[in-house]
């Protein structure tokens, strides 16, 4: 396989000024015919490039007549015209098999029902095209296919005419008056049925909304329908972006790659991320479904109405809307407990990947195949850079910025670059150095240190920042690091923050944002009287690892006092994080660990904090992950890793039992669906996993009579979760009966595959092996794989790296079967294996012997190729 370099990118020399497209629908045979006017937009007869894969060509004609076989060459993945006319229309036709297609890309066939998925480059399994996303073109599609099996036919943007035809067939004609790129052309066609409603504009447009599901499913949109109305609004109120269409659709399949995609007017998405009621859905699944449902109608204008030149822009719209929709869950919510998961997630996923083989910067360089590379590092790392402008412009600036962006590209396909520059032309601020952030990989650390001096009442801050070499970058150089802070006198007020070189004027602020820039660099704060404790990163403000020589007291202080919620927070975690890989030390050298007596009164003092809302509470008294753990480490040791955090859930739940107790029957009759309610049901369940975690009797029959008497799926789940850990009959009677209930239901059943394939308990490898014989279970849905494949290869460590090597074999002969079914599916799963550098010789070998064994195979994928070969290089 080849690699594709940004430094290549070349503009396209033919615009395709309109396209017809017309499909006979059919699931073993489907027709499609396009018809494309072109110009030519150089000088010469630079010839027409049209992308197509798996694809035969059945018609050629150019301006009606046939075209020669000499002044065209057919290659496996393009077609090149010749000598063309600088004006011309060309037809052609494909014949597709949709009922075949098992790798969810092109035109395929889910629930019985046609659907498309074309980002990045699925519309050259459809049609000879040029399929890159800066040939922008207005599109016209007619569907004809049978009536009674696909009653429904749907395209993007407005519908312009139906009418029924001989021999049972019906057709639709659908018109986008906007130019798209290719990779947003949507087609769905079948048996669905849909719950309606409508949205006016600020502008008073009438928008027709739309959710189309299978019959049976209909129950479950209310949710879905909700939330993107409130969507809708927020954009408005926020950024001032109005929708566009008269009609407004989305249709949830259950056979789909991803979460859900942004098509023009019309998103397709993974029924996951649409249906929910609580009998079936968690807290988590309906705030999940909120943010997504967001994130692919603000896509609308980050992605759709200004778009990306070329797939190494893919953060201009992946990272901008992210960032978008995290505002969006913040305002539904409490802003610091959003920012409190957004930055868990950001630690347990992309810096491993930023640290690892699969590492590259938010604008890759260069890439294989482009769908290896919708990750963390371009949409999460990618909101956060987008963040970091916004604290360095300031909200107004932004906003303004945002403004001037799409009024200076819609219509376009641009980079990140002009991102930038609209920012900078907006506000006038220097955006230079900042643009490092595109180009560099790696997680920067931040090494702070702080000197108090009482002579002359001054704090210096020292800062210190690096980067760990990366893949092809092994000197880096420093970045712009926005760093906020503040400084807590010893009472915990915060102190005015006077900088040398201030002027006397104003008051000076109690918090600021550094402008952290050098390798080095030193802030002299003056009129500081007694030793202060600094609150750094505040907010999180910059995506970097930070260290400063706290104290536990002084952590414990920060706990107790920081007026930013995140930070107090943050505390937390980082006195759990010393305490616990003490403990981890312990057990390496063959002791007993101990519950240190400073975690355990923090963790008292929080629990009876009536005060705080119970959703920080639920926040600080979870301990950091096992996967955030290991990045602490230099060889990572999963089984003590896994037996440290064990044992302190197990001495926390057993030293405080009383207290959760307490807490967790105040808070039994927790009901509705806002996020106060939400909140008080998480730290519910949290603190009857704490009482169940030391394993008694007594508490597991709680666990058990919880999960009787639940009320819904949260409640469910969180009695369940609470058991996992503990074989025995309250467990297994508890597994048996979920099963028994929810069995017809996949996404329901989905939950009952994860909890067995995270559990720590012993013989959970056997169990996911069986499991994978289970009639509910399939290697061709990939909700399927990833509930039962990845929980157990990324979200257990303990048992997917289990000495013996089993896990590892399970999960790479999961791989191999499944590259030939999904390769963009399977290149997930292989990530699990590509660090196999951080852990012990043993498992090394093991880890690369599998990823040889993957490389080695003949005919399997470009997308497993890619990861597997990045890992061994
Ligand atoms: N843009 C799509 C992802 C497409 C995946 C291509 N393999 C979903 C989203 O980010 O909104
Ligand atoms: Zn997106």
């Amino acid at each position: 396989p080849r690699a594709i370099r940004l430094e290549d990118y070349a503009p396209p020399q033919w615009r395709v000024d309109t396209v017809h497209l017309d499909f006979d629908l059919d699931p073993e045979r489907t027709r499609v015919r396009s018809r494309m006017e072109l110009t030519r937009l150089v000088d010469g007869s630079a010839p027409l490039v049209l992308n197509g894969q798996d694809l035969g060509l059945e018609g050629l004609q150019v301006d009606g007549r046939d075209w020669p076989e000499d002044r065209r060459s057919l290659e496996p993945e393009r077609l090149v015209l010749h000598d063309l006319p600088a004006t011309c229309v060309v037809e052609l036709e494909t014949v597709l098999e949709p009922r075949a297609n098992t790798a969810l890309e092109g035109l395929y066939v889910s629930g019985g029902n046609f659907c498309t998925q074309c980002e990045a480059e699925g519309f050259r399994r459809i049609t000879w095209f040029p399929d890159r996303p800066d040939v922008l073109t207005v599109y016209t599609v007619r569907l004809e296919a049978d009536r009674a099996t696909c009653p429904v036919l749907l395209s993007n943007g407005n519908p312009v005419e139906t009418g029924d035809l001989p021999g049972g067939r019906h057709y639709a004609v659908w018109h986008d008056p906007f130019p798209k790129p290719s990779y947003l052309f949507a087609l769905v066609a079948g048996d669905l049925v849909c719950q309606q409603d409508r949205f006016t504009t600020r502008s008073g447009r009438e928008v027709d909304l739309r959710i189309y599901v299978q019959r049976h499913n209909l129950d479950r949109c209310d949710h879905a329908m909700v939330s993107l109305k409130k969507a809708m609004r927020w954009d408005e109120e926020t950024f001032g972006r109005e929708y566009d269409l008269d009609i407004y659709m989305i249709v949830a399949v259950d056979d789909f790659n991803m979460g859900a995609m942004e098509n023009k007017g019309l998103n397709v998405f993974n029924s996951k991320y649409v249906l929910a009621r609580p009998e079936t859905a968690t807290d988590d699944d309906f705030v999940a479904i909120e943010g997504v449902i967001a994130h692919e109608y603000f896509h609308n204008w980050s992605g759709n109405r200004v778009t990306c030149r070329d797939w190494f822009q893919l953060s201009l719209k992946e990272g901008l809307t992210v960032f978008r929709d995290q505002e969006f869950t913040a305002d539904q919510s409490l802003r610091a407990v959003k920012r409190i998961h957004d930055v868990q997630h950001l630690r347990s996923l992309q810096f491993p990947e930023d640290a690892g083989p699969m590492a590259h910067p938010v604008r890759p360089r260069s890439y294989i195949e482009i769908n290896n590379f919708y990750t963390m590092t371009v949409y999460e790392k990618g909101a956060e850079v987008v963040r970091m402008i916004q604290t360095l412009v300031g909200r107004e600036g932004f906003r303004r910025g945002l403004d001037l962006y799409f009024q200076r590209h819609d219509g376009q396909a641009v980079t990140t670059e002009d991102f930038v520059r609209a920012m900078e032309d907006a506000t006038g601020r220097d955006l230079g150095p900042f643009r490092l952030w595109y180009e560099q990989a790696g997680t920067p650390r931040l090494e702070v240190d702080g000197h108090h001096d009482a002579a002359t009442a001054t704090y210096r801050l020292t800062v210190r920042q690096s980067c760990p070499p990366t893949p092809d970058q092994p000197e880096k150089r420093p970045m712009h690091i926005p760093l906020r802070m503040a400084l807590l006198d010893p009472s915990g007020r915060p102190l005015p923050l006077r900088l040398h070189g201030d002027g006397d004027g104003e008051a000076p602020p109690v918090e600021r944002v550094l402008d952290v820039t050098e390798a080095e660099q030193t802030f002299v704060f003056q009129g500081v009287e007694a030793p202060p404790v600094p609150s750094l990163l505040r907010g999180f403000s910059a995506p970097v690892k930070l260290q400063f020589p706290y104290t536990h007291e002084d952590l414990a202080f920060l706990m107790a006092h920081d007026g930013d919620d995140f930070n107090r927070w943050e505390a937390g975690q980082q006195l759990a994080v010393k305490v616990l890989l003490a403990q981890v030390r312990a057990l390496q050298a063959g002791e007993e660990p101990r519950l240190d007596p400073a975690l355990e009164a923090a963790f008292a003092r929080v629990l009876e904090d009536e005060a705080l809302d119970a959703a920080l509470v639920a926040e600080a008294l979870t301990l950091p992950g096992e996967g955030y753990l290991a990045e602490q480490m230099e060889v990572v040791d999963v089984d003590a890793i896994h037996r440290a955090r064990r044992f302190t859930r197990q001495a926390l739940g057993r030293a405080l039992a009383g207290r959760w107790r307490a807490r967790h029957d105040a808070l039994a009759d927790s009901r509705g669906g806002d996020a106060v309610a939400m909140g008080r049901r998480r730290l519910r369940d949290l603190c009857l996993a704490y009482l169940c975690a030391p394993g008694e009797k007594e508490a597991l029959a709680l666990a058990r009579s919880r999960y009787e008497q639940a009320q819904d799926m949260t409640g469910t789940m969180g009695a369940l979760r609470a058991l996992m850990d503990h074989p025995g009959p309250e467990r297994d009677e508890a597994l048996a009966d979920f099963e028994a209930r929810w069995r017809q239901d996949p996404l329901v059943l989905d939950k009952w595959f994860a909890l067995q394939a995270a559990s720590g308990a012993p013989g959970t490898r056997e169990r996911v092996e069986a499991l994978m014989a289970h009639p509910g279970f399939s290697l061709r849905n990939p909700n399927r794989v990833r509930a039962l494949l990845g929980t157990f290869a990324m979200g257990n460590p303990v048992h997917f790296h289990a000495a013996d090597g089993e896990g590892y074999r399970l999960v790479t002969e999961a791989i191999l079967e499944l590259d030939a079914l999904n390769p963009q599916v399977a290149a997930r799963l292989a990530t699990s294996l590509v660090r196999w550098r951080r852990f012990d010789a043993a498992r090394q070998e093991r880890m690369r012997a599998a990823l040889e064994r993957i490389v080695a195979r003949p005919g399997g994928s470009p997308d497993v190729y890619e990861v597997a070969s990045r890992a061994l290089a």
